[in-house]
């Protein structure tokens, strides 16, 4: 009865023992499911929070770079903006063009070459209205002459200051004749170098110029000519108010266009 009870209480504690063990394996196998389904659980949050990771820095990324496009992009047009801008704000300010026109009588042909009876001093009207020159004075570097009673130089026209009409004697009808008394204009104008001025009524300077070694007017005047040599303002009635203005020619245009 003992050995039965113990007997059966062996065997009851077995049973009871296999019963922990299925318990315990159950359990085991209960936390094992466990921890495989939180395992995966985590896996998969860990897929997510990757996922989220990678999506942000996807996102990111891409912000980014549309930034710096969009910044590119702005900072391209801007330049070209200003470019333009500064392009358009140049032209009311550009450098204006040179008057090469007077506004008033100019001196536009000297034949200073020959002797004094052949000098002539030849005279253009460059603007749009006729203009009066009795009465004005030229000089040279040393006399003045007054212009004697003339018809108006016309629009566009000539006139030719001489001081022997049988000497010179070509010049053409259509330029207005201008004969000094006295048998030189001026005291003469030097072959090597002299000046001429021109004052209306008011004595007013209206032009001057100054050639070879007479540096009154021009600093650094146009050369003497040669003999039977002209100078001219080239082209026509030029007037920069500088030498360049002028130019010597051996084919003399009396009283007519210098081009
Ligand atoms: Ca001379
Ligand atoms: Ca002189
Ligand atoms: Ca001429």
């Amino acid at each position: 009865m003992k050995k039965d009870f113990f007997c059966h209480s062996e065997r009851s504690r077995g049973i009871s023992y296999h019963l922990l063990l299925k318990l315990h394996s159950g359990i085991r196998s209960l936390h094992a499911l466990r921890l495989v389904r939180m395992t995966k659980y985590f896996i998969s949050k860990i897929h997510l929070y990757h996922y989220i990771i990678l999506i942000f820095i996807y996102t990111t990324t891409l912000t980014v770079a549309s930034y710096q496009v969009t910044h590119s992009y702005f900072s391209d047009s801007a330049s070209s903006t200003q470019n333009a801008f500064t392009a358009a704000a140049v032209f009311p300010t550009s450098t204006p063009t040179p008057t090469t026109t007077s506004s008033n009588i100019v001196i536009n042909e000297v034949n200073s070459s020959a002797s004094s009876s052949a000098e002539w001093v030849e005279l253009y009207n460059p603007t749009s209205s006729d203009i009066n020159v009795s009465g004005w004075t030229i000089l040279d570097n040393y006399f003045s002459d007054i212009l004697p009673t003339v018809s108006p130089i016309p629009s566009g026209g000539y006139a030719v200051i001489i001081t022997d009409n049988s000497v010179v004697n070509a010049i053409p009808i259509s330029a207005i004749t201008i004969k000094l008394n006295g048998n030189a204009i001026g005291n003469g104008l030097a072959n090597d170098g002299d000046s001429l001025t021109l004052l209306d009524t008011s004595s007013t300077k209206i032009d001057e110029m100054s050639y070879g070694n007479n540096i009154s007017v021009f600093l650094i005047p146009p050369s003497n000519p040669n003999i039977n040599q002209t100078l001219i303002r080239f082209p026509n009635g030029a007037d920069t108010n500088t030498a360049n203005d002028w130019i010597s020619t051996s084919s003399a245009t009396l009283g007519i266009n210098n081009n």
